[in-house]
């Protein structure tokens, strides 16, 4: 199961924190419109998760809780959301942890490459103490965080040539989210870089102001990044998450029961999500191979040189985060591949 925020009120948010003019703490339901906004489109699995969570929802709150679903960054993208939640004009976003560690340093293990084989791995680091920890972070921020749904494993696009070994990245322009581990990753490998909004990418790739990105399979193959892209390289290199935010200064105005619909509701719509996350990346590779991109495989040896390569500036942020944490992470995933 999902990992909710634990004690009540969800890192102060319970009873007295009340900014309202009315100093009586809300109890009950109330009809509320909630704005939840998401970057990626409908169809995707973190859209269906979405709309998923808006009819339970509804359910639970015998439909006075109305949540409103925006989808394919309508609102803006994953940094724009999470600003409108910190200043109380939009209450929901499920963004990637990436762009957040420019508040959060220590989001910046999940965006360390090669951490993680395999999904299960990555859900018992993010739904287990740690995950948790993080998502303490969160409300000395003004965001509540609700848990992780998936985005998943990230694999590279270009429009210039398979990538096989380290040295296919050499020259490459590559749109990377606005993160500096994912950054720094890149030039290492003698990548050209260049962070980017996840609304500006389809766009930039099309007039070839960079020549690839990398997301997950469902991610390229709902964004139609094949139209514009002909080279699929399976190097899944990094799994990133999304995390569920809901803004701090709306959860304060919430009742109790209020904030347990919407805990109980991001829970049981993430299982879904992750489930189906996996379902369609599994798929998306044949489709997008049907839709003509040429794919190739990457070798257990050329990752390993590409981590080699990419180590010292994995070594760097360790130190700025916490080696601490980062070794935490390390020991979580070795306890579930024993
Ligand atoms: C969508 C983003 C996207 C991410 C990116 O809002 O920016 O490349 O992978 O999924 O969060």
């Amino acid at each position: 199961a999902l990992l909710l925020l634990a004690g009540c009120g969800g890192g102060g948010g319970g009873g007295s924190a009340s900014t309202a003019s009315s100093s009586a703490p809300a109890s009950g339901i109330q009809e509320r419109t909630i704005k939840a906004g998401i970057g990626l489109n409908e169809d995707h699995p973190e859209g269906q998760g979405l709309k998923k969570f808006a009819e339970l929802v509804s359910e639970k709150s015998g439909g006075k809780l109305k949540v409103i679903p925006y989808y394919a960054a309508q609102l803006g993208d994953d940094k724009k959301m999470t600003e409108a939640l910190q200043a109380g004009t939009q209450e929901i976003t499920i963004p990637s942890t990436s762009p957040l560690v420019g508040d959060i340093k220590e989001y910046a293990i999940f965006d360390f490459p090669f951490v993680f084989n395999e999904e299960k791995e990555a859900h018992a680091v993010l739904d287990g103490p740690l995950g948790q920890k993080l998502l303490e972070k969160l409300p000395a921020h003004n965001l509540i965080g609700l848990g992780y749904w998936e985005n998943g494993f990230r694999n590279l696009t270009n429009s210039k040539h398979p990538v096989a070994t380290a040295e296919d990245f050499k020259g490459l322009k590559i749109r990377t989210m606005q993160n500096q581990v994912h950054l720094e990753a890149f030039s290492a490998l003698g990548a050209n870089p260049s962070p980017m909004a996840f609304s500006e990418v389809f766009s930039a790739l099309e007039s070839r102001t960079v020549d690839g990105q990398e997301n997950p399979l469902a991610t390229i193959k709902s964004n139609k990044y094949n139209e514009v892209q002909k080279y699929l390289s399976v190097t899944k290199h990094v799994y990133t998450p999304f995390v569920f935010l809901v803004g701090k200064k709306f959860w304060d105005k919430l009742s109790p029961e209020e904030q347990q619909i919407l805990r109980d509701a991001a829970a049981e719509a993430g299982k879904y999500q992750r489930e189906l996350n996996q379902t369609e990346n599994q798929k998306a590779l044949d489709e997008l191979k049907a839709a003509g991109m040429e794919v190739n495989e990457v070798s257990a040896e050329e990752k390993a040189r590409m981590q080699e390569i990419i180590k010292p500036v994995i070594d760097k942020f360790a130190k700025e985060i916490g080696e601490d944490l980062v070794k935490e992470m390390y020991d979580e995933v070795a306890k579930v591949r024993k």
